[in-house]
């Protein structure tokens, strides 16, 4: 990216699109919003799929919400391990425990709520997700075990994901976060000002 130029983000922060928000507000970097919703036709100029977030880095897009929080990590030297170290094959490890147990949960419980047409929704499919879901919180409280957050005392991506997706629970899915460790890991990662003040751009669209 040249100097002075600044990313764009493209997907509402009421979607994953919070993540970047909150990644964003974290490293204190200045960014523009384009708060397209999934399907339209700025996400779909730059993704086929349709679906968001993507960031503009100059002339060229990165798609996905994880891809683009690590990317904004790495380049910006904060929130991760470098690459090829042990600690980031760890937190690696973390990132992919919130993608598989937490956040596919979510989005499946999601699809068979509003996203798939109406005939291909199941009630089973939505009590399996939660059944998952409520799994996923007992292997992260044991993984967890005593730690401020997943990889110790530094904040990493994980955390964020996992922030998010218990917001997404808590408020989307209306699934309750397990009193004790997890809730108290979950305050702690979504009490950070950077996550308060992507919570607050977030209510203005
Ligand atoms: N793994 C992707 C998932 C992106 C995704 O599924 N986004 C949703 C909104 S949160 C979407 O655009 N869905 C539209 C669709 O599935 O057609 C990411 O983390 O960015």
């Amino acid at each position: 990216m040249r100097d002075g130029e600044m990313y764009k983000l493209i997907g509402s922060p009421k979607t994953r699109a919070f993540r970047v928000v909150w990644m964003l507000e974290e490293l204190g970097l200045d960014y523009d919003i384009d708060p397209a919703t999934p399907r339209s036709d700025d996400i779909l100029a730059v993704n086929p799929s349709g679906k968001v977030p993507a960031l503009q880095v100059g002339d060229d897009v990165i798609i996905d919400s994880v891809a683009i929080c690590q990317f904004l990590a790495d380049k910006h030297g904060q929130f991760t391990y470098p690459a090829g170290s042990l600690e980031r094959a760890q937190q690696d490890s973390w990132t992919h425990f919130a993608l598989d147990e937490v956040d596919s949960a979510l989005w499946f419980f999601a699809k068979n709520t509003f996203v798939l047409p109406k005939e291909l929704r199941s009630k089973m499919a939505r009590e399996a997700c939660r059944f998952e879901f409520e799994r996923a919180m007992g292997f992260l409280e044991q993984r967890l075990d005593d730690r401020v957050f997943v990889m110790g005392d530094q904040f990493t991506i994980p955390d964020l994901i996992l922030g998010h997706c218990a917001g997404w629970a808590m408020n989307g899915a209306k699934w309750p976060i397990p009193e004790g460790p997890v809730a108290d890991y979950i305050t702690r990662v979504r009490s950070r000002p950077a996550c308060v003040r992507a919570l607050e751009i977030r209510e203005r669209y």
